[in-house]
């Protein structure tokens, strides 16, 4: 298949998510096309089935805001005729679903029919998608898409809750790639961060205020009293300042240490004793699976599609948001007892094999074949 792909190239899950699902492809055998602002930062190296098209926009003194759709709207059109692309998947509604609705009415105007599949991935929908400066065009774009598959089975009920959806939404659970995610020896790292022997407690995050990065230093204050322990802290976004300041406030410095965006997060997860992921809204939480994978027990709050992926009592503990007493308590109940961290690590792994490359991409190829045939079937 010749499949072109849409995304954020920049740390984000869905970006992320995308990347992967295009690199697998692409070892598949398919031919796949990234079409973004910027090379996609998990794309790195070269693949002689992945193709990257940058999508630049044309500077002009009346454009305060550049208009990167119809930049992105006539780059995909292009692409789509020139690269005789057999189907179009678009991840994060906003604003990819609506320039990939404009794109089909362009090439069905000269006689090309692309069909068009939209990834649901979190924020598109419950923050960003529900608010009126964007919920008319997400559900108008949603219902237009021909395939719509979601990341977990709580945000596709948000999603028929919170729009008047007439499309069938498949649920593709997000996926990880064992090559990369498993536990190696990094006990120089371990070292070098925890020369005392100090359990390390790891968050992963783009620092956005739905993570709640002040419960993850509000847990570790709590669990540093009873434990010897680090925190590491790694990805940036908007509340880093603030929480470094937090830190200082704490005197906890010395503790917690600010990692910034990091490529190979795998490196750090294996040295990692528990994930802490507090957020206020998660679809589904790529980043605890990536931890799971490397045998890191995840403590969360069970918000949003989290339970489907941490399971409570056997992965890791899950509390309810803002309860930073409780998920410190279940820290504790870890890192004070070895075998049963050890029983929970071994438990992580083997739910995050739920989640193999090898088992959720034959799911798309399924997926990406049923519409591209009922979309010849319906014709132009
Ligand atoms: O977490 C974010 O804010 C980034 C966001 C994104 O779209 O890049 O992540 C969402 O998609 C990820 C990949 O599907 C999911 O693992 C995250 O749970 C989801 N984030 C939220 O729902 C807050």
């Amino acid at each position: 298949m010749k499949i072109g792909i849409v995304c954020y190239p920049t740390f984000g899950g869905s970006g992320v998510v995308a990347t992967e699902l295009g690199l697998g492809l692409a070892d598949k055998g398919h031919n796949v096309h990234f079409i973004t602002y910027k090379r996609p930062v998990r794309l790195t190296t070269f693949h002689a089935n992945v193709y990257f098209h940058e999508v630049t926009s044309m500077e002009y003194p009346l454009f305060e805001f550049a208009p990167y759709e119809t930049s992105l709207a006539s780059k995909l059109v292009d692409v789509v005729r020139f690269e005789k692309l057999d189907i179009l998947h678009v991840h994060y509604a906003i604003p990819h679903a609506a320039v990939a609705y404009m794109t089909k009415q362009i090439l069905r105007s000269k006689g090309i029919l692309i069909p068009i599949v939209t990834t649901l991935h979190g924020t598109d929908i419950t923050l960003v998608g529900a608010d009126n400066s964007f919920a008319p065009v997400v559900e108008f774009t949603i219902n237009e898409s021909d395939g719509v598959t979601s990341v977990s089975e709580q945000l596709k009920k948000e999603t028929l809750e919170n729009f008047n959806i007439t499309k069938d939404i498949k649920v593709i659970f997000n996926f990880i790639d064992f090559s990369r995610f498993r536990k190696t020896n990094k006990d120089h790292f371990r070292k070098a961060i925890a020369p005392d022997g100090e359990k390390i407690l790891v968050h992963i995050s783009n620092f956005r205020k739905v993570k709640r990065v002040e419960d993850v230093i509000g847990i570790f204050a709590i669990v540093s009293k009873q434990v010897k322990c680090k925190l590491l802290l790694i990805g940036d976004g908007p509340e880093r300042k603030a929480m470094e300041d937090l830190c200082r406030n704490l005197h906890l410095c010395d503790e917690i240490r600010f990692l910034g965006k990091q490529e190979a997060v795998e490196e750090l997860l294996a040295i990692s004793d528990l994930f802490i992921l507090p957020s206020e809204n998660e679809s589904f939480g790529l980043a605890a699976l990536e931890a799971m994978a490397c045998e890191v027990p995840v403590i969360s709050s069970n918000a949003g599609g989290l339970p489907e992926v941490n399971i409570d009592g056997v992965t890791g503990y899950m509390c309810d948001v803002g309860d930073v007493e409780g998920m410190a308590t279940r820290c504790l109940d870890l890192l004070q007892d070895e075998d049963l961290l050890n029983t929970f690590r071994h438990s992580a792994y083997l739910q995050a094999q739920k989640f193999d490359i090898k088992a959720i991409l034959p799911q798309y190829e399924n997926y990406y074949n049923e519409i591209i045939a009922s979309v010849k079937l319906s014709g132009l």
